[in-house]
């Protein structure tokens, strides 16, 4: 007796300081002491109460709010265990309701499959209330036993009546304690939609919510669902359209593992796929939804194949075509769920996937061979998502803001050179087609690209960056640099080290050079910082005298030029328009070749003030402009050869 006395204590001791935890750390079990944790304490009473249902011996659970904002949760179950439970020699149901994960610990095999939040029970809410009373009906007799204060006994279990002798269940009336939770006030909305969500997740059990806290005789809102998720599915499908009448519901089990899936598609677009284990909301899907969504796209594409919808040279659908306009809800009940992820939001076991996957492609193959017109239906649903697929994407790929390289080059815009390396690398962007001919036949392929730009677009475009940017030769030029632009510029993606402007030695050419370098300015200052960019110097004249050839830049070199020559001499002297009248042999000797060309390294100076005439002129005339660009447009300072 003395012996036993002591036991009880030590475990008492235990007990209290397991509680105590709890109370410490509240957020290490309920998450938060917020408004949501203040209901999680529902759930986990909740929950036990859904057990006993999936262990087949309970029918209706009764939520109910009262005056106090304290919470009634009643089951018809057998009744929590009253007699000693031999590992702490205590009540079955007073151990439950104080030891720290009872219910995994001592719970019988498959005992807790609907998971609880994080796992914890009962003796969690009893740590975090200010009072708990558990009543239990059992063998003709009315139990009770009282807890305070976070779990202290204030009565021991003890027979406080009699009832009929077939009447069972477990009745809890907890209140949370307002110590620990910013918020004493449980709110009816947020415990209805879940209410009703556990109603659709388990088919056949009676839920009740009640609100005593205004008037106590209400009789509350009953969610009783005997067709489970197909009727969730049709509740998310109410105001959509379906296409087909049927909701398709399949259901299988292994191993103690139960799946379920439910589905019915719309008229719409979107995607409404829920998917849940143990009755918890599995956010980043997992084994489960994989399973299903691998089945459907392969069972639609084969079905489509035999029904020869898809020919023999047709690509099969994708796993997007398949969901669109689908509306489901995918359950897994599981003993041992292995939960995933930062936010433990996903189902990781693995041996899930090929059950939905079975259960799902055997149950949906059947589907739609019993049901040709719901098939014929689905299918076309699917090839109209296929076709809309293949437009957006062709769409997508002419106004990208990023064509693939490839795409100009084959557009034959941008002559690439051969190298990768970009240290080697130049490209020369040239104003009109014809210079860009002339430049493409004198270049050194291995190390020089060409990309000849149309002047006249970029004269359109005036100085309205915006519009620039959706003008189709800015953004080929963008996609050839390889950096990206504005938030994810990235120079040390930079293709080429070197960025050649070259434009005719007119106003026009100026003009094009500083709405470049405004560009640049803006959107890719560090190839500017970073002294990539260049200006080309072509020549304005060839003299041929005999058999010298000899290129200047100037009139007044010209004539410093004749100058040095006999006065007989009748040197040929060409002018060149613009770059165009070149041909490939004076433009490589004269501007491209690394040998005799000169060029001029832009400095951000240059840039800032080519940003400043082009902010200056914005909206102006073109006069103006033109007389400005003729004073200032060749002032470019460093030079470089
Ligand atoms: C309002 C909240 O908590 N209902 C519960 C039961 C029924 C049993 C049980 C609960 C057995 C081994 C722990 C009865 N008879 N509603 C509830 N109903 N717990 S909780 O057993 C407790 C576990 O360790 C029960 C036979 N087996 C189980």
């Amino acid at each position: 007796m003395e012996e036993k006395e002591q036991h009880y204590d030590a475990s008492d001791i235990q007990v209290l300081e397991g509680l105590e935890a709890v109370r410490k750390r509240p957020g290490m079990y309920i998450g938060t002491t917020d408004v949501k944790g203040l209901h999680h304490l529902v759930w986990e009473i909740v929950d036990n109460a859904i057990d006993e249902a999936l262990a087949g011996y309970c029918n209706n659970i009764e939520i109910i709010i009262n005056k106090d904002n304290s919470i009634t949760v009643k089951d018809d179950g057998r009744g929590i265990p009253v007699g000693v439970h031999p590992k702490t020699g205590i009540s079955t149901v007073e151990t439950v309701y104080t030891v720290l994960h009872a219910g995994g610990k001592f719970g019988g095999g498959g005992y807790k499959v609907s998971g609880g939040l994080h796992g914890v029970g009962a003796s969690v809410v009893n740590a975090l209330s200010k009072s708990v009373t558990v009543t239990v009906y059992k063998e003709g007799k009315i139990h009770e036993v009282k807890f305070e204060n976070g779990g202290k006994v204030v009565q021991p279990l003890t027979v406080i009546g009699e009832c009929e002798e077939n009447r069972t269940g477990t009745w809890v009336t907890f209140k949370p304690d307002s110590e620990i939770f910013d918020t004493d006030v449980y709110d009816y909305e947020t415990l209805r939609v879940r209410t009703r969500e556990l109603a659709f997740l388990n088919k056949g059990l009676k839920l009740t919510l009640r609100d005593d806290r205004d008037d106590e005789d209400t009789t509350g809102e009953t969610f009783h669902y005997e067709g489970g998720i197909s009727e969730y599915v049709k509740y998310l499908n109410k105001n959509k359209t379906p296409i087909h009448q049927e909701i398709i519901h399949l259901e299988g089990e292994e191993d103690g593992i139960m799946f379920e899936v439910a589905l019915q598609y719309n008229s719409g677009y979107t995607e409404s796929i829920y998917s849940f284990v143990n009755n918890i909301n599995t956010h980043d899907g997992g084994t489960h939804e994989e399973g299903v969504r691998r089945a459907l796209t392969r069972i639609i594409n084969s079905y489509a194949r035999k029904a020869n919808i898809l020919k023999e040279k047709d690509d099969s659908f994708t796993g997007d075509d398949v969901k669109e306009g689908l509306t489901m809800i995918v359950s897994c009940k599981h003993p041992n769920p292995q939960f995933e992820g930062q936010t433990k939001g996903r189902l990781g076991n693995s041996e899930v996937r090929k059950l939905a996957d079975n259960v799902f492609s055997e149950g949906f193959e059947r589907f739609l061979m019993e049901n040709p017109t719901e098939a014929k239906i689905i299918v076309d649903k699917t090839v109209t998502a296929a076709n809309a697929r293949v437009a957006a994407k062709k769409a997508r790929e002419l106004t990208r803001r990023k064509s693939p390289l490839d795409t100009i080059n084959t557009l034959g815009k941008l002559a690439d050179c051969t190298s990768k390396d970009a240290s080697i690398s130049e490209i020369f962007i040239v104003e009109g087609d014809s210079a860009g001919g002339s430049a493409k036949s004198a270049r050194i392929p291995k190390t020089q690209a060409i990309l000849p730009l149309r002047g006249k677009i970029l004269n359109v475009e005036k100085a309205r960056l915006d519009r620039a940017l959706s003008n189709e030769e800015i953004r080929t030029m963008i996609t050839a640099f390889g950096t990206g632009i504005g938030q994810e510029f990235d120079i040390e993606k930079l293709r080429y080290h070197k960025i050649v402007i070259m434009t005719d030695a007119d106003v026009d050419g100026s003009h094009i050079q500083i709405l470049l370098l405004t560009l640049f300015y803006r959107f890719f200052r560090p190839i500017i910082e970073g002294g990539y960019v260049y200006i080309a110097q072509p020549p304005l004249y060839r003299i041929t005298y005999g058999k010298n050839i000899k290129y200047v830049q100037t009139d007044e070199e010209l004539k410093e030029y004749r100058a040095s020559l006999p006065t007989s001499a009748k040197p040929v002297i060409n002018r060149f328009k613009g770059l165009g009248e070149m041909d490939a042999q004076d433009l490589r000797d004269t501007t491209m070749s690394i040998e005799n060309r000169i060029l001029r390294r832009v400095t951000v100076d240059d840039a800032m003030a080519a940003d400043q005439i082009i902010t200056d002129f914005m909206g102006d005339d073109v006069s103006p402009r033109k007389i400005f660009l003729e004073e200032h447009g060749h002032e470019y300072t460093e030079l470089d050869v």
